[in-house]
């Protein structure tokens, strides 16, 4: 090898080495510490947006033409060549002329802060992960320089034999060099690959989520006694949001950053609007208990839960953009693309909570339930009002407009079909006989629940008893004692809700506009 002659060109190549090293060490060192005290104050990415916002336009126009969609991806590049360059002269530097390449650094460090801290939004330590980068890398860059010119020494200390030996003193300082070198070399690739991975990673839509504190509700709903029944098997009052069911056409679940959200509010109106998340919130929330329920759900079926909401009246929404007279539809549009037709004045009724919903159940909306936020309309089936990663509401009428599922074999226009579900006993699961409750829910949202009632084979219908009504838009609970002989027996129910109609009883399929029809179920008992 040429370095064990003592060639001065070696060395200075060792040295150009030594600074990228020293280089990857300041980086790595200033995106671990961003990590834990800045995030934003990630010198590479501070740097880039800085070169993007003082590069000229043309300039930027022709990076746009040549790169196309990678332009961002060029800028990198270019910025990580200008790194290396520019590392490999202080190693030089600081081989030669010591401490110049030090002073590179610090130079880098400083031009770094002077990038980070003018940015907006930097927090008041943006400075401190460039300054301890710069730190690092001098540390780095000075150590592997002595360890580069020691060796250098012994190889032109003619002491030893022309041809040394492996341990002969130049090689044991090269291999100090090397190795250190190593050390160095390979850290700082592990730590700043890590630290830039977690930092992606936690800076995720649902890290934001998990950080966001929605503001306290300026109301609340009273839950009164005797609102949840004590029923071994019942469906609770409350559905967790974790079992919550959940329908839509979503192949990945749409991540939306609240701080990129927008509510365009536009068509048939006075004033388009637009609306940031801050500014939806600053509108004031209040608590709202509703039950939600697909239009798929079977009779007996479980696409139907209930949630305590926290948003904002719709109405007080499209107010800011004056629908017009002859509009009687709102179009809602979903991030992904997903539209439904909800009635104008569902959404406008003084009477009728139509809501916007930020939280589910005590916390943001999970991620697959619409957030940041999602509409929420009582009494109409989910896929004609409760858009989820809501970002359009496009005030217009039936005849001009249409939603995704109306071509796809469903009712333009479809209120809630009032039903009742058995929870208790279980079919196909044998119950001892004995006293044992019957119980389950019920729900006419917007209504109300009047009574329901329980049939025994072909007996009485008789009335249930129920847990106190939230209020109309939520599900109630029933429950009934029964003597249970041994045998198989019907269970049949059926509710009336508060406008005294009975529940269908002629069975009709999910489309185009929910099913209908009394729940039988066969139970078994020994
Ligand atoms: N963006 C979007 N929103 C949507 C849907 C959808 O497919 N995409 N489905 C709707 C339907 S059919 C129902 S029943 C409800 C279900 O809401 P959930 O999944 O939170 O229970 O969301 C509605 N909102
Ligand atoms: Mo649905």
């Amino acid at each position: 090898m040429v370095a064990r002659r003592g060639g001065r060109s070696a060395f200075v190549v060792f040295a150009a080495v030594a600074g990228v090293i020293s280089g990857l060490v300041f980086l790595a060192a200033a995106e671990l510490v961003a990590l834990l005290v800045a995030r934003e104050a990630s010198p590479v990415l501070a740097v880039g947006s800085f070169v993007i916002d003082v590069i000229p336009q043309p300039l930027k126009e022709l990076a746009i033409s040549t790169f196309g969609e990678y332009d961002k991806i060029a800028l990198l590049v270019g910025l990580g060549l200008a790194v290396v360059i520019a590392s490999a002269v202080a190693g030089v530097l600081q081989f030669l002329r010591p401490p110049l390449g030090v002073i590179a650094l610090a130079v880098a460090g400083a031009l770094s802060v002077a990038a980070i801290v003018t940015r907006a939004g930097a927090t008041p330590l943006a400075f401190v992960p460039p300054v301890i980068g710069a730190l690092a890398g001098s540390v780095a860059l000075s150590l592997l320089c002595r360890r580069l010119r020691a060796w250098q020494r012994s190889v032109a200390t003619p002491a030893v034999a022309a041809e040394p030996s492996d341990d002969s003193a130049p090689a044991i300082d090269r291999r100090r060099f090397f190795v250190l070198a190593g050390i160095a070399g390979v850290s700082a690739v592990v730590v700043g690959v890590t630290a830039r991975a977690v930092t992606v990673a936690t800076s995720s839509v649902e890290a934001i989520r998990q950080r966001l504190r929605l503001p306290a509700p300026r109301s609340s709903v009273t839950i009164p006694d005797g609102a949840e029944l004590d029923v071994p098997g019942i469906t609770p009052l409350f559905t967790p949001n974790a079992d919550f069911y959940r329908v839509d056409t979503a192949l990945t679940v749409p991540t939306v950053d609240p701080a990129a959200w927008r509510l365009v509010i536009d068509g048939m109106v006075d004033q388009r609007i637009e609306l940031t998340f801050d500014e939806l919130l600053a509108m004031g929330l209040d608590e709202y208990a509703i039950t939600l329920t697909c239009v798929s759900n079977v009779v007996g079926g479980d696409l139907v839960g209930n949630a305590m909401w926290l948003g904002v009246p719709i109405r007080d929404v499209l107010r800011l953009a004056g629908p017009q007279a002859d509009a009687d539809m709102v179009l809602s549009r979903s991030v992904d693309g997903y539209t439904a037709s909800t009635p104008l004045s569902a959404l406008t009724d003084d009477g009728l909570d139509a809501i916007l919903a930020v939280g589910m159940n005590g916390e943001p909306l999970p991620p697959e339930h619409g957030f940041p936020v999602r509409m929420v309309v009582p009494g109409l089936y989910g896929y004609v009002s409760a858009t989820k990663w809501v970002t359009e509401l496009t005030v217009t009428t039936f005849e001009r407009d249409e939603a995704y599922w109306t071509p796809r074999g469903y009712s333009a226009q479809a209120p809630i079909k009032f039903s009742s579900r058995i929870d208790t006993p279980k079919i196909g699961k044998t119950v001892s006989a004995g006293r044992i409750p019957i119980a389950g829910v019920a729900w006419a949202q917007s209504v109300g629940i009047e009574a329901v009632e329980v049939r025994i084979d072909d007996g009485e219908w008789q009335r249930a008893t129920l847990s106190t009504p939230i209020n109309t838009d939520t599900w109630v609970q029933w429950v009934m004692e029964w003597d249970a002989a041994p045998g198989t027996h019907y269970v049949s129910v059926r509710a009336i809700n508060k406008s005294g109609e009975l529940q269908l009883e002629e069975p009709a399929p999910i489309a185009p506009n929910g099913s209908s029809g009394w729940q039988r179920s066969l139970i078994a008992v020994s």
